[in-house]
């Protein structure tokens, strides 16, 4: 019988093979796909998560455990599909026009579909428009903007004004190392958080899932 636990600990080191293993077992002995992910591979990086916010895991680690996670669910999608197990939300993420970092973003993106978010990931550079037509297009309930640089963080007002304009009622979740909550409470956004970990929690909150 496959083990769950052993699937968590194989993502929380990030052994792809292991985990591809055990995932390909738990399918062939007719687990629930959804079992699976909510007892193998969402807590394995969930207590990566966690480790990260401690400092006791670094940015290394978290994008191996991802990794590892992305392999086992390469196996376990179509299973998802077929079972009709819908993801938690559906969320856009980017790092915002005149911003080229993409480290943090692409760690918030991981971990939040680790936690079993739909999350449709726009690079860096994405400008208000573009957030706003992909969050129409893949029907998002929020929207993640990253930004680095002091003279970006305006462009996460600009695209919240321009998704307020547009009569949109998407969450708009910040963060990047210069943004702090009064600088979110100050510019309308939903949500902020400082870390990877922390930008799931905020997410679920904010969309109530
Ligand atoms: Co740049 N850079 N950089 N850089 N760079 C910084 C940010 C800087 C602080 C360095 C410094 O001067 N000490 C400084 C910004 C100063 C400021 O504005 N306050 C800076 C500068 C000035 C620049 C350039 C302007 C340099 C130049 O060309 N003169 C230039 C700008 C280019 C541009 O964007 N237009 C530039 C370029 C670059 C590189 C391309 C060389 C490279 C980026 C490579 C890449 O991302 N693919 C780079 C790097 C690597 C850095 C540092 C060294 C590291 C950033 C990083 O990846 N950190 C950085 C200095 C530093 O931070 N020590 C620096 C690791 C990452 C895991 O952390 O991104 O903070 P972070 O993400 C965290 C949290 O912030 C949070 O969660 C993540 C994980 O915990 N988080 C979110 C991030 N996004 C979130 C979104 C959320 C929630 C949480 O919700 C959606």
């Amino acid at each position: 019988m496959a083990d769950m636990e052993a699937l968590k600990e194989a993502i929380i080191k990030g052994d792809q093979d292991k985990a591809k293993e055990i995932t390909s077992k738990a399918l062939t002995e007719g687990m629930g796909p959804e079992k699976i992910l909510n007892e193998g591979l969402i807590t394995g990086m969930d207590a990566i998560g966690k480790a990260f916010k401690k400092n006791e895991v670094y940015v290394p680690e978290v994008l191996i455990a991802a990794r590892a996670m992305k392999m086992a669910m390469e196996l376990l999608e179509p299973k998802l599909v077929e079972a009709g197990i819908e993801p938690r939300g559906t969320i856009v993420v980017g790092t915002v026009k005149g911003d080229l970092h993409d480290i943090g973003k692409n760690l918030v993106g991981m971990m939040l579909k680790g936690a079993g978010f739909n999350v449709i990931d726009l690079g860096t550079d994405v400008s208000p428009e573009r957030f706003i037509s992909a969050a129409t297009e893949h029907q998002a309930q929020a929207a993640g903007l990253s930004a680095l640089l002091t003279t970006t963080m305006p462009m996460m007002e600009k695209t919240i004004t321009a998704f307020k304009s547009k009569g949109m009622a998407t969450k708009i979740l910040i963060g990047g190392a210069p943004v702090t909550q009064d600088y979110a409470d100050k510019i309308g956004a939903s949500g902020y958080a400082a870390d990877a970990a922390t930008a799931v929690d905020i997410a679920k909150a904010i969309l109530n899932v």
